[in-house]
């Protein structure tokens, strides 16, 4: 399928690896553990460990960590960041900071940055190099792929039924209405003056890197933001 300013997704491959990532390392224990301890040493009460989990050491692993209703995910550093930003959007740009807490409900740390619109809820995925960029710039990209996620719900919402075309939130055209409204919202929030003047000089084709007119996943692929 063709990809917008925010993109396929992989949580498919990611929950794969993960699942073999899990085989392995169970692999592992199961082959290692008997070499090291014999059957006769282990205490009765290791059997029971695995039907009761130790509790939780922090509120953390109970709440996820959220902002405004928004949940996030990621390092602690990511975490901060991200709270960071909402916090400087709340206070400089309520409404930009409405329409963040309306169409993303989850903010995640991630290898490249893409909005999943059609997600429940929709998910921003941001990359380092977006989220520590500056606090600025971070909130600007929020404001800016919660506004595709708004053109998917809004066209959800006028067509029901129907599957969203790519067209209706993503493009060219989509992209150049998504930069205009960060730029509005980086001047609001104080961003620098290269970012006003590097927001200003895009003209929607960014996300196209390998230049073959599309926006699709070998371009998010491409993505080191
Ligand atoms: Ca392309
Ligand atoms: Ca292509």
């Amino acid at each position: 399928m063709q990809l917008t300013g925010s993109w396929g997704n992989n949580e498919y491959m990611k929950s794969r690896l993960l699942v073999l990532f899990w085989f392995a390392l169970t692999a592992c224990v199961g082959t290692t553990f008997p070499a090291t301890q014999t059957p006769q040493a282990v205490p009765p009460t290791v059997e029971e460990l695995p039907t009761s989990p130790p509790a939780p050491a922090s509120p953390m692993l109970t709440s996820p960590p959220s902002y405004g209703g928004i949940e996030i995910k990621g390092n602690e550093d990511f975490i901060a960041q991200t709270i960071a930003a909402l916090t400087l959007l709340e206070q400089k740009d309520p409404g930009a900071f409405q329409k963040i807490q309306t169409y993303v409900g989850i903010i995640e740390q991630g290898e490249h940055s893409g909005m999943w619109a059609w997600e429940i809820p929709p998910r921003y995925e941001v990359g380092d190099a977006t989220a520590f960029f500056s606090i600025t710039w971070y909130a600007s990209t929020i404001a800016h792929d919660a506004t595709h996620s708004e053109l998917y719900a809004q066209y959800q919402a006028t067509h029901p039924g129907e599957t969203v075309p790519d067209s209706a939130f993503g493009g060219v055209e989509i992209e150049q209405f998504c930069i205009s409204y960060q730029l509005e919202v980086a001047k609001r929030i104080g961003a620098s003056q290269s970012e006003i003047d590097y927001l200003s000089s895009l003209d929607g084709t960014h996300c196209d890197l390998d230049d073959d007119g599309d926006c699709d996943w070998e371009d998010y692929e491409n993505r080191d933001w």
